[in-house]
């Protein structure tokens, strides 16, 4: 049997969609049949192990999966030896302190001796003591939210996305203590096989990713403006020209960077290119 890389992604929470997405945009097909915790992949050498996102970081330390994706909060509140391969970009949230809104807040000073609930013990024992407050932790597995109002709690130290369930229950943030993103792990001693099957993959997510802060684009320019036009539009060597039927006009094909676009959009109506066309690109191969 051919040797596969096995992948641990998250069964059901915020990470399952966008992980298998991230597959698929690879095109790799996983038939993720409701309720199963394993499967492969039809077209590509992997195994898909569909777990619990706080146990992702031990089976991939241990071997089971070789490779996962979890967030950076769960991954450093598990403090396991693994290697960081790459951030995904999506699952963004930060780690923050918050406390009730009627409270008056200067300083992380002003948590001493407080009581702060939380899942995420390991990374607060640690922040604090960076900023050297003494306060007590309390770990809880849930709804740490309601933490102050139930009097458990003086403080609360939680994932924070919009802040809207801070807010239904009267907290507002005041400590951002890590900003997180969903990542990609892999095991130390990863097998020459597994390597080279995640080095395809990885090689396939970065032309994805390419793709995505890339934009084709097409127009029509008047000839003599063809030396301005081109040096506006960089392309991946240089751009592609085109005559028209039209004579004394060219088309013009290029890419651009997404963060540039209407920076170039603008440069290029003024040195007179019409019928502007912009088209997403799937996968870029440089
Ligand atoms: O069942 P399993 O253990 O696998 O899932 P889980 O319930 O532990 O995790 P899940 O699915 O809630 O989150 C998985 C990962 O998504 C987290 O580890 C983060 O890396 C990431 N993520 C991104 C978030 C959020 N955004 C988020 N907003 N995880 C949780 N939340 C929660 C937060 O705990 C709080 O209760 O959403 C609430 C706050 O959201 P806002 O929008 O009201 O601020
Ligand atoms: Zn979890």
């Amino acid at each position: 049997m051919q040797n596969k890389l096995k992948i641990a992604i998250q069964k059901s929470g915020r990470l399952s969609e966008n992980s298998l997405k991230l597959l698929k945009e690879c095109g790799i097909d996983i038939d993720n049949g409701l309720n199963k915790l394993k499967t492969e992949a039809s077209n590509f050498p992997i195994e898909v192990f569909f777990l619990r996102d706080d146990d992702i970081p031990q089976y991939v330390e241990d071997g089971v999966a070789d490779i996962g994706v979890v967030g950076e909060n769960v991954l450093l509140e598990k403090n396991k030896n693994l290697k960081l391969v790459d951030k995904l970009g999506f699952g963004k949230c930060r780690l923050s302190l918050a406390i009730p809104k009627e409270q008056n807040y200067k300083s992380i000073k002003d948590l001493n001796g407080k009581r702060i609930a939380t899942t995420y013990s390991t990374i607060l024992s640690k922040y604090l003591k960076s900023q050297k407050v003494k306060a007590e932790i309390h770990e809880i597995s849930g709804s740490v939210e309601i933490a102050p109002s139930i009097g458990l709690a003086d403080a609360i130290c939680d994932l924070v996305s919009s802040g809207s369930t801070l807010f239904t229950n009267g907290l507002k943030e005041v400590e951002v203590i890590l900003k997180s993103e969903a990542v990609l792990v892999a095991n130390k001693k990863l097998g020459k096989e597994q390597q080279t099957i995640l080095d395809k993959l990885l090689f396939r997510m970065n032309a994805v990713r390419k793709a995505k802060n890339t934009k084709y684009i097409l127009l029509n320019a008047p000839n003599n403006k063809l030396e301005a036009i081109c040096k506006i539009l960089p392309g991946m060597k240089s751009p592609t020209i085109l005559p028209l039927a039209n004579k004394g006009w060219s088309s013009v094909h290029s890419v651009v960077e997404e963060n540039q676009f209407w920076d170039i959009i603008e440069k290029l109506k003024a040195e007179g290119a019409q019928g502007i066309l912009v088209v997403p690109i799937e996968k870029m191969i440089l």
